[in-house]
């Protein structure tokens, strides 16, 4: 047997058999009708999966391209799909989410109780005055009460934008002022790993900072009770609010393309994009990848570890598995919390079959395991589980085997999700009743998802040949715009080297030779993908640079690391002399909380190098290639004849 085919993991029969997917040859033939007829394909799956006020007549309108529009006479309303629709069909006692607080404290909410919230909140909203096409800003914990302000807002037609609680003043402010939102959803606080951290104080510090005029109303979650100030007239407590509402809201009924949110995330250039998703197609694949990719049955335990501040979040805990009338896991806390065992033990006691997590985190429980034998995922009863999923970043074979093995029991099927926060769903991924498996491929494009690998000028690259991917025809949760700035859009995801025709994914891409997987090699501009999260570099640098009393010039660049992927390294000229030993030690320290509080924790430097300036081009370019080999701790092999100030790269070799 060759290497490759020892590493082949064939769907277990019995899954396979019972799948919603079930083997290769359904598999085939989905992708060959979604081939012989493009909008056939999808108005199928679109009719099968969506329940439509008003019937759609036609799929895709490709006359503004690429600003493609799906669905668009027809109408709906997601909060009806995600909820009314399950109690209608009989589900209404059955739990829609287990909530496990940080320090365990479980909450269960059936498809019922989470629509009479959601109708609460809704009115609410309203009577705040918040209106079809508003966009509200949800800065907010992983709790009951984020995922009921995100359907909420959907069902009153209001557009969402949910900002990672870990996103800084700065960074929060930015995204109210580029939305120009009108409210702000928050908590008081949220508990993670047994900490108090604040939430409330950071909105009043964004406001605070200016250019939110937009703003006219902050609705507080109580979560921890903790001491917060509060502005009279512009604040109000969430259970206040909703207390005295109805709970029935007639859902606001709205065309496919309406926005249902914007997700901001890093590009290429300093600014933050607002990715803005539609309502139908959106909705579509959300339903149908939680549906083929897991498949999802009705009585399984879905538990996806995101955060709601990220499109994972978005559309495998918001909507999609709720879309499906699934009961999931919400999960307040963090993996390593009271213990690495955590996930582990949740997994147990909630009998979760279906669990999807990220690389980052597999890696860290797996170096915790290794060193502490009770928090090892075979003291455990996990035989619960049936489908393990990985997404985020690639996941790297050695952590690929110890899921398999450990967590899987080496019976389920890993489906590595390859997809963006831009394509709304899944777009490269095993299905597990269908798809054999290698480690560390997301294996072949979901059916009616035209992806390819492609060289500068848009052809083609022969298998075995690395190149840039991308998705030559548009599908149906594809990004509809980047709000405010349709220009970006073009240029960011369409741009002229293919003649406006192909989607970039901003990621290079291989496939194998001989069966056609597709491995990720990467992101092809400048985004880090540190412990599964985008960042711009020159998000860091802008950060950096604006420290203006000690900052001269910052370049940012990306190196590998064990545990989080990727790990952000700043080379940096002060306004000052090269500091070294402890005051470079120190003033690393103030760069990092600096960074910290600009754009959020998880944007600090791991790495950060002083030099009297930095590796330039004659005609003034600053060599990344080289800061990448120094990053790395490799000897630079590259030519530096071009190079102005050889000397500069011994001053570099050393990381505070
Ligand atoms: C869903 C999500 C998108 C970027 C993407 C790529 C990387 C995501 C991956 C993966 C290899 C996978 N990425 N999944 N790389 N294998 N299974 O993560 O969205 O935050 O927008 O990040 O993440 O580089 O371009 P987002």
């Amino acid at each position: 047997m060759s290497e490759h085919a020892s590493k082949l993991y064939p769907a277990p029969e019995a899954l396979a058999r019972a799948a919603h997917v079930p083997g290769m040859a359904a598999y085939e033939k989905l992708v060959a009708e979604a081939r012989e007829d493009y909008e056939g394909y999808w108005s199928r799956l679109a009719r099968e999966l969506v329940s439509w006020k008003k019937p759609f007549t036609k799929a895709l309108d490709q006359s503004n391209a690429p600003f493609f529009k799906w669905f668009e006479d027809g109408t709906l309303n997601v909060s009806y799909n995600c909820l009314d629709k399950n109690v209608e069909a009989g589900l209404g006692d059955k739990t829609a989410i287990i909530f496990e607080a940080d320090d365990g404290k479980v909450t269960k909410v059936s498809y019922k109780a989470l629509l009479d919230k959601t109708c609460q909140m809704a009115n609410a909203l309203k009577a705040q005055g918040v209106k079809k096409g508003d966009r509200v800003v949800i800065y907010m914990s992983m709790s009951v009460e984020g995922v009921v302000a995100m359907q909420a807002c959907a069902r009153i037609g209001a557009t969402h934008s949910v900002v990672f609680g870990g996103f800084s003043a700065q960074s929060l402010r930015d995204r109210i002022e580029d939305a120009r939102a009108v409210m702000v959803i928050t908590a008081d606080e949220q508990l993670r790993g047994g900490k108090q951290l604040p939430l409330k104080a950071i909105v009043d510090e964004a406001i605070g900072l200016g250019g939110c005029d937009s703003i006219k109303s902050v609705i507080v979650y109580k979560r921890t009770g903790g001491n917060i100030a509060w502005t009279a007239g512009r604040d109000q407590w969430m259970h206040e609010l909703t207390a005295q509402q109805s709970t029935t809201c007639e859902p606001e009924w709205v065309s496919a393309e309406h926005p249902l949110f914007l997700l901001y995330t890093s590009g290429s250039t300093g600014k933050p994009k607002g990715v803005q998703h539609s309502t139908g197609g959106y909705l579509l694949m959300a339903a149908l990848t939680t549906k083929w990719t897991f498949d999802l049955k009705p009585d399984d335990i879905f538990w996806c570890t995101a955060d709601i501040g990220w499109v994972t979040g978005h559309t495998y805990i918001a909507y999609g598995p709720l879309a499906l009338g699934a009961t999931e896991i919400v999960f307040e806390g963090v993996p390593t919390y009271p213990d690495a065992g955590r996930f582990w033990k949740m997994i147990q006691d909630h009998k979760v079959s279906i669990f999807y997590t990220a690389p980052t985190a597999i890696r860290s429980l797996i170096k915790a395991a290794e060193s502490n034998e009770a928090v090892h995922p075979k003291k455990y009863d996990l035989s619960s589980l049936r489908i393990l999923g990985s997404v985020g970043e690639p996941i790297n074979p050695a952590a690929w085997e110890w899921y398999h093995e450990h967590v899987g029991g080496g019976r389920c099927p890993i489906v590595d999700t390859f997809w963006q926060t831009e394509t709304g769903g899944h777009m490269i991924t095993p299905l597990p009743g269908a798809t054999p498996l290698v480690p560390g491929s997301c294996t072949l494009p979901f059916p009616g998802i035209d992806a390819a690998v492609v060289d500068e000028t848009g052809k083609d690259v022969p298998w075995g040949q690395g190149g840039i991917l991308v998705v030559k025809k548009p599908w149906p949760s594809m990004i509809r715009t980047i709000w405010g700035d349709p220009e970006r859009f073009k240029k960011s995801y369409y741009p002229a080297d293919f003649q406006g025709k192909y989607y970039l994914a901003g990621d290079g891409a291989i496939r194998d030779e001989k069966t056609g997987y597709f491995t990720i090699t990467g992101r092809i501009d400048d985004v880090l993908n540190v412990s599964g999260h985008r960042m711009g570099t020159m998000e860091i640098e802008s950060a950096l640079v604006s420290c203006t009393d000690l900052v001269a010039e910052a370049a940012v660049v990306g190196r590998p690391d064990e545990t989080t992927g990727e790990a952000i390294c700043a080379f940096v000229v002060l306004k000052r002399p090269r500091p070294t030993g402890d005051e470079a030690k120190a003033i690393a320290k103030q760069l990092r909380d600096w960074v910290g509080k600009e754009i959020g924790p998880i944007a600090k430097p791991k790495d950060i190098r002083f030099g009297d300036n930095l590796p330039k081009t004659r005609s003034g370019k600053i060599m990344r290639r080289l800061l990448r080999s120094v990053a790395k701790g490799e000897a630079v092999t590259q030519d530096t004849s071009t190079l102005e100030n050889p000397a500069i790269l011994d001053q570099l070799g050393q990381a505070y």
